[in-house]
């Protein structure tokens, strides 16, 4: 009987696509060619499954397509590159890595909040530039984090993640908002007390944005929440561009309604907002939060691991919807 064929959308670690060629006829993309929706389409004519990355579109016209294709098992988290509702009436499985990226993305939550109260990369550049001639009283002065406010929007995995971090090792006060409150053994566990949206922002030290992008989630932070923001405050996200309006935010740093920002998503990246390029009190890093090699291994291996099994007629490990069975070509 012939192999399934599957289609590695992106370039991903030699041994783990080498892992699947025993199981599938694999077609990757080792020089990790950014293929057009058209380009993408073309590959899919004949797969039954897929490995994609978050930055690939699954939508109607895609599944269409693709007569053959029963999944799409993402390398990430998130999952918003996928249109569900579309893919579930096709017959269409998804999949996501949850767990495996919490801690590693936690952590960089963390290391970005802290790099952007204590202004490390503006005077890295600083001292860089050979601007610093002497000591001063006030040079690069940031605000605290031990001891502060830290509030969380979206308080799943790695929004509790955060929490643990900044309550048990920092002696922070969290506050959190999600669309559910946590329960009781959760919220001691994090050490966090629900509060709404306009409270968090208005008492927060630091904000920190781990919400999943929806239509619903578009712009959680906009130039009215900016507005409720302490002036000393900072405002982190390592959830995905489009939940910060991006322009407001510039607006905002420029104008000092809030100190500082640290961000890894950006609306529209790779491209950034250039006005956040030219001011000075933001941290920028190119959507890194997963990457550390053992976490983007656990991603890639966990993805892959979809693949065998729902192609190989087991359950999935990590479903994110529940297509009727059949639909789809053999
Ligand atoms: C990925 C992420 O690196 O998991 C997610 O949702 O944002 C990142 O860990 C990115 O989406 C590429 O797949």
């Amino acid at each position: 009987m012939s192999k399934p064929r599957i289609l590695v959308a992106r370039a991903i670690f030699p041994d783990i696509v080498d892992r699947l060629r025993a199981h599938f006829d694999v077609e990757d993309n080792p020089d990790d060619v950014i293929w057009t929706p058209a380009e993408l389409a073309a590959r899919l004519a004949d797969k039954d499954g897929v490995l994609t990355t978050g930055s690939q579109r699954v939508d109607a016209a895609l599944l269409a397509a693709a007569p053959r294709l029963k999944i799409c098992a993402n390398m990430a988290v998130g999952y918003n590159n996928f249109d569900v509702d579309a893919m579930t009436a096709a017959g269409v499985l998804g999949t996501n890595t949850p767990d495996v990226l919490t801690e590693t993305t936690a952590d960089f939550g963390f290391a970005l909040l802290m790099a952007t109260a204590r202004r490390m990369t503006e005077s890295e550049h600083y001292l860089r530039a050979g601007k610093w001639t002497k000591w001063s009283y006030d040079m690069f002065a940031g605000s605290d984090i031990h001891g502060s406010t830290l509030g969380i929007i979206g308080m799943g995995r790695i929004g509790q993640g955060i929490a643990k971090r900044g309550a048990h090792g920092f002696g922070m006060k969290v506050v959190y908002h999600n669309r559910s409150r946590l329960s009781a053994d959760l919220e001691a566990e994090c050490k966090a007390t629900y509060v709404g949206k306009e409270d968090l922002l208005r008492t927060a030290d630091h904000v920190v944005l781990v919400v999943p992008y929806s239509a619903a989630s578009h712009h959680t932070i906009g130039a009215a929440e900016l507005a409720l923001m302490k002036p000393t405050a900072t405002l982190i996200n390592i959830a995905r561009g489009g939940i910060v309006d991006d322009a407001a935010l510039a607006v905002a740093l420029r104008e000092g309604r809030i100190a500082a920002a640290g961000l890894d998503v950006f609306e529209g990246e790779p491209s950034v907002h250039p006005d956040l390029l030219t001011v000075p009190n933001v941290v920028l890093t190119p959507h890194i939060a997963s990457a550390t090699v053992p976490t983007r291994r656990a991603m890639a291996n966990l993805a892959a691991d979809n693949l065998i099994a729902f192609l190989g007629g087991r359950a999935p490990l990590t479903p994110v919807n529940q297509p009727v069975p059949g639909l789809r070509a053999q």
